[in-house]
C-alpha cells in the first residue's frame, strides 16, 4: 500500500451531508427534496468555505503580526477554472463529498458541473497568475493575488455556419457565485483626471471624478500546508447614487449616468491576449485595481495607524507586476508616498523601488504596452509628473554611468509623446524576470538589452511551472493514482521532482503497459465528453493529436493546418494509399482576438478543413479534425489527460514560455516542437530523444529575416520549389475549403505567399519530416509509452511549486509563514 499524505478532513460523510443540508435549508431556503444540482453545488461550495474559514483567518493574522514578508501579486488576469474540485481537494473533503451528496440522491459530477467556469483571463498569462497563487498557499507563504472582478470575462466562442467565430458575452455572474465575498466595509476610493495646483509649496491633485472600489474576496487554499490565502478582486460601483440635481430637472437618464459610466470600469476583460489596445477605459482598469491594492496593502500591514512607517513597507510586501499592466503602480505608490503621506521623493522611491518587481512575459514589441502621455495627462496628471520626474531622475543616473547620450534616448520612459510601461517597469523595481531561460535570454541580449548592459544585477530568469493538483490530480485520476503506486506515495503532490522515481519504472513492460491503459481508458472518457458537449464522434483507438492554445500567427495554427491538407491532398491524389495511413484525431482548441483579422481567418480555414475531411470517405477513420468552441480549463482538464501527441510549434523566439506544453508532458503526450520558449527546458529535462524537435532555431529566424524573407517575399521559394506545400495552399486557394470559393481565404493566402512573416512556409518540410518519424514511433506502442512515461517522471521541474521557489530565492526573499 502507498503512502497517502493528501489532506484529510475529519468531518464524517454523514456530517457533511449534514453540513450541506443545513446550507440549503439557512441559506437557500430549499428542502434536499426541492434542490437542483445546482442549489447542491452552492450548499457544498458554502460549506467548504466554512471549513476553510479558521485557516483563512489564522493565515491572515499570522500574516500582518509575524515578522514573514508577503507577496502581492498583481495582476489584470486571474483564469482560475472551476473552484469546487479544488477547495475539496485541499479541504481533504473529496471523499466525504462523493458519499454524501450520494446519500443526498445527487450525482457528484452533476453538482460538479453545476459550476460555471470564471473566464476572468484571457489565456497563459491569466492561467498562470492562478497556478501561482495555489503554489503560494500551497508552500505556505504569506500572499495575495490583486487583481479586477470582471463581470463579463473572456468572451464565449460560437462557430457560425461558415465556420466563422461569433464571440458572445459571458455573463458568468447570471447565477449565484458561492466563492467571491464582497465586503463593502473595506473599500477604497479611486480618483481620475482633473488637475495637480500648488498649495503652499505642495503639490495637490484635485482630481476630477472617483469611484468606489469594493473587494471581492476569494479563498486560496493551499494543499496540505494548512494556510488560506486571499485573492482580492476589486469591483467598482459607483458614488453618486443619483444626481438629484439633474434629477429634478427630470433628466432621469442623465442623472443616472455617472453610476453606470464608473462601474464600466470592471465591466470587461479586454480579449487581445498579447496586443493591448491603448484604450482609455484599459488605463483606468488598470490604475483602478493598483491604486486599491496599494492603500488595501496599506491598511492591511499598518492597522489603524494614521502615521504609519512605511519606511517599513517593502518589508512587509513586494509587489510583483505581471506583465506590464499593473505598472502604474509604480508612479501610484510614489504618490502616495509623497502627498499623502509627506515623505520626500527620495525617500519615496527607495520604498517604491524595493516593492516592485516585473515580470515580462513577452518578446514581440507590440505587446510591451506604451501609453500617449496625452492620455495618462487626462486621466492621471499627477501621475504624469511623477512619470516625468521619474524620467529626469533616470536621464541624469544614465548619465553619471557614462551611457551615450543617443543610447538613453532609446532607453527613455517619457518620450514626451509617450510612456513606456516596461521601461518604468524596468527601471522602477528591483528585478526584471523572463519566464523561460530562452525567453529571458533574448530579453538581456534583444529586447531590454540596453537595461541589462546598464543594470545587468537586475535580470534573472524564473521559468513557468503548473500546479500539479489541478493539472494532473484533478484532471487525470487515473494517472494520479498509477503513480502513486509507482512511487509507493503521494508525496510527488506537493514536491514533483519526486516523479524521477517513475523512471526505472520505464524499463518495467508491466508499468508501462498499466500507464498504456490508462492514456486509452482517458481517450475514451474524452470521447464520451466530446460526444456529450459537442456531439462529436471521437474514435479514441486512433492517435490524438491536440494543438490548443490562443490564435496568433506567431503560433502558428496555420503551419498545422496545412500539413493536414497536405496529407489530405496526399491520399487524394492517390500518393498515399489510405491503407497506409496511421489514424489521427487532430484537435484544435483556440479563441482568436474578435479584431485579428489572419487569426479568424485561420478559425475558419480549420473549421472547413474539419467539415471537408470529416466528411470525405476516401479518409474516412484515417484523419479527422475536429475543434471544440470555446476552449476553457475544463476543456484542457479533459483533453490534455486524452493526448498522445501535442503540438508546440510557434516560429522560434517568439513564445515566451509555453505551459500547455507542461501540462501535456505532465499528462504523458509527446511533443513536436520548435526550440522555443520553455520547449527548450523540457527538451533539455525528458531527453532529447523523447521530443520531436523540428525547424529553425532562434538564430536561424534571424538570420532568414535578415536576409529579407518578409520584405523579398522569399516564402514564394519555397512554394516554388515544395510540391506538397504548393499542392496544400493551391487547395486553400481553389476553394476546396469554401464550398468553391476562391475569394474566402485570400488575404490568407496572400500573405502565406508575399510575407509570412512567421515563416510558416520556410519551416513545413522540417514539420512534415518529423511528422513521418512521429507516425513511424507511435506504430510501435511500447516505445511510445515508455517515452510517454519519461516524458512524465523528468517534468516535474515544471511545478509551479518550483518557480514559486525560484521567485522566493531570487526576488522575493521571503517564505513560509513561521
Ligand atoms: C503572454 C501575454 C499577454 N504574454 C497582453 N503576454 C495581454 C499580453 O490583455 N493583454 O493585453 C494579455 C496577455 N500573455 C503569455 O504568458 C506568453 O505568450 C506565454 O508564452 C507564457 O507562457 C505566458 C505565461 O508566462
Amino acid at each position: 500500500m502507498a503512502e497517502i499524505t493528501a489532506p484529510q478532513s475529519p468531518v464524517t460523510a454523514e456530517q457533511f451531508a449534514d453540513e450541506i443540508r443545513e446550507q440549503l435549508k439557512y441559506t437557500q431556503g430549499v428542502t434536499v427534496e426541492q434542490a437542483k444540482p445546482a442549489d447542491v453545488y452552492v450548499a457544498t461550495a458554502t460549506a467548504v468555505r466554512r471549513h476553510l474559514m479558521d485557516s483563512w483567518m489564522k493565515t491572515q493574522t499570522d500574516m500582518v503580526n509575524g515578522n514573514t514578508k508577503a507577496v502581492g501579486y498583481l495582476s489584470a488576469e486571474f483564469l482560475m477554472g472551476k473552484q469546487l474540485e479544488n477547495a475539496l481537494l485541499n479541504a481533504g473533503l473529496t471523499d466525504q463529498f462523493d458519499k454524501a451528496v450520494k446519500a443526498l440522491g445527487f450525482d457528484a459530477q452533476e453538482v460538479i458541473d453545476a459550476e460555471y467556469e470564471p473566464g476572468l483571463g484571457n489565456g497563459g498569462l491569466g492561467r498562470l497568475a492562478a497556478c501561482f497563487i495555489d503554489s503560494l498557499a500551497s508552500l505556505g507563504v504569506p500572499a495575495f493575488g490583486y487583481g479586477i472582478q470582471y463581470k463579463y470575462g473572456i468572451f464565449k466562442q460560437e462557430f457560425d455556419e461558415n465556420g466563422k467565430q461569433v464571440e458572445t458575452p459571458d455573463y458568468w455572474l447570471a447565477n449565484e457565485e458561492p466563492w467571491g465575498h464582497i465586503d463593502y466595509n473595506r473599500d477604497q476610493k479611486v480618483s481620475f483626471g482633473g488637475e495637480v495646483v500648488e498649495e503652499n509649496g505642495k503639490k495637490v491633485w484635485k482630481p476630477a471624478w472617483s469611484v468606489r472600489a469594493v473587494p471581492v474576496d476569494y479563498m486560496v487554499p493551499g494543499y496540505a500546508s494548512g494556510r488560506v490565502n486571499t485573492l482580492r478582486l476589486w469591483t467598482a460601483k459607483s458614488y453618486d447614487e443619483f444626481d438629484l440635481l439633474t434629477f429634478n430637472k427630470s433628466e432621469y437618464l442623465d442623472a443616472v449616468k455617472p453610476q453606470v459610466e464608473a462601474e464600466n470600469i470592471s465591466k470587461i476583460l479586454y480579449p487581445e491576449d498579447s496586443t493591448p489596445q491603448g484604450k482609455a477605459l484599459r488605463l483606468e482598469q488598470q490604475y483602478f485595481f493598483v491604486s486599491a491594492s496599494i492603500h488595501d496593502a496599506i491598511r492591511v500591514f499598518y492597522p489603524g495607524q494614521d502615521k504609519p512607517d512605511l519606511t517599513t513597507f517593502p518589508n512587509k510586501i513586494n509587489f510583483q507586476l505581471n506583465d506590464t499592466h499593473p505598472v502604474i503602480g509604480i508612479p501610484e505608490l510614489m504618490r502616495v508616498l509623497m502627498d499623502e503621506y509627506d515623505y520626500d521623493w527620495d525617500t519615496a522611491w527607495d520604498i517604491t523601488r524595493h516593492t516592485f518587481n516585473y515580470t515580462c512575459h513577452t518578446l514581440l514589441p507590440e505587446a510591451l504596452e506604451v501609453w500617449p502621455s496625452k492620455l495618462i495627462g487626462e486621466l492621471l496628471p499627477r501621475h504624469l509628473e511623477i512619470i516625468e520626474k521619474i524620467q529626469d531622475q533616470f536621464a541624469a543616473e544614465l548619465k553619471a554611468k557614462g551611457i551615450a547620450d543617443g543610447t538613453a534616448k532609446d532607453m527613455a520612459i517619457y518620450t514626451g509623446d509617450a510612456v513606456r510601461m516596461a521601461y518604468l517597469a524596468t527601471y522602477g523595481g528591483s528585478h526584471v524576470n523572463g519566464v523561460a531561460e530562452l525567453h529571458s535570454q533574448l530579453l538581456k541580449d534583444v529586447t531590454l538589452k540596453n537595461f541589462s548592459d546598464a543594470y545587468p544585477d537586475k535580470f534573472t530568469n524564473v521559468t513557468n511551472g503548473v500546479t500539479p493538483r489541478r493539472f494532473i490530480k484533478l484532471a487525470n485520476p487515473r494517472l494520479s493514482d498509477l503513480i502513486t503506486e509507482g512511487l509507493g506515495t503521494d508525496k510527488w503532490l506537493s514536491d514533483l521532482e519526486l516523479l524521477k522515481g517513475l523512471i526505472p519504472l520505464a524499463d518495467d513492460d508491466e508499468f508501462v503497459k498499466k500507464f498504456a491503459a490508462v492514456k486509452q481508458a482517458n481517450k475514451v472518457d474524452f470521447s464520451n465528453f466530446a460526444k456529450r458537449k459537442y456531439g462529436f464522434d471521437i474514435d479514441p483507438n486512433t492517435m490524438i493529436n491536440t494543438m490548443v492554445k490562443r490564435l496568433h500567427e506567431y503560433k502558428r495554427q496555420a503551419l498545422k493546418i496545412l500539413s493536414v491538407i497536405a496529407d489530405y491532398a496526399d491520399i487524394k491524389s492517390g500518393k498515399v494509399s489510405a491503407d497506409d495511413v496511421m489514424p489521427r484525431t487532430i484537435v484544435f482548441g483556440a479563441k482568436a482576438a474578435p479584431g485579428y483579422y489572419l487569426a479568424k481567418q485561420t478559425i475558419q480555414l480549420i473549421n472547413n478543413v474539419a467539415r471537408v475531411v470529416n466528411n470525405d470517405p476516401d479518409v474516412k477513420g484515417k484523419l479527422n479534425v475536429y475543434f471544440p468552441w470555446n476552449y476553457n480549463i475544463e476543456l484542457a482538464q479533459n483533453l490534455i489527460p486524452a493526448t498522445d501527441l501535442d503540438e508546440q510549434i510557434s516560429q522560434a523566439g517568439k513564445e515566451a514560455s509555453g505551459t500547455g506544453n507542461m501540462k501535456f508532458a505532465l499528462n504523458g503526450a509527446l511533443t513536436v516542437g520548435t526550440l522555443d520558449g520553455a520547449n527548450v527546458e523540457i527538451r533539455e529535462r525528458v531527453g532529447a530523444e523523447n521530443f520531436f524537435l523540428f525547424g529553425m532555431t532562434e538564430p536561424e529566424v534571424s538570420a532568414l529575416y535578415a536576409k529579407g524573407y518578409d520584405t523579398k517575399g522569399l516564402s514564394r521559394e519555397y512554394y516554388e520549389k515544395d510540391p506538397q506545400l504548393k499542392a496544400a495552399i493551391d487547395m486553400v486557394a481553389d476553394g476546396t475549403f469554401s464550398d468553391g470559393d476562391k475569394d474566402t481565404y485570400k488575404d490568407l493566402v496572400n500573405d502565406w505567399l508575399t510575407k509570412d512573416y512567421f515563416m510558416t512556409l520556410a519551416d513545413f518540410r522540417a514539420y512534415m519530416d518529423i511528422q513521418a518519424q512521429i507516425e513511424e514511433t507511435y506504430r510501435d506502442p511500447m516505445k511510445w509509452s515508455r517515452m510517454a512515461v519519461l516524458n512524465v517522471a523528468n517534468s516535474g521541474y515544471f511545478s509551479s511549486d518550483r518557480s514559486i521557489e525560484d521567485y522566493l530565492e531570487r526576488i522575493w526573499h521571503t517564505g513560509p509563514l513561521a
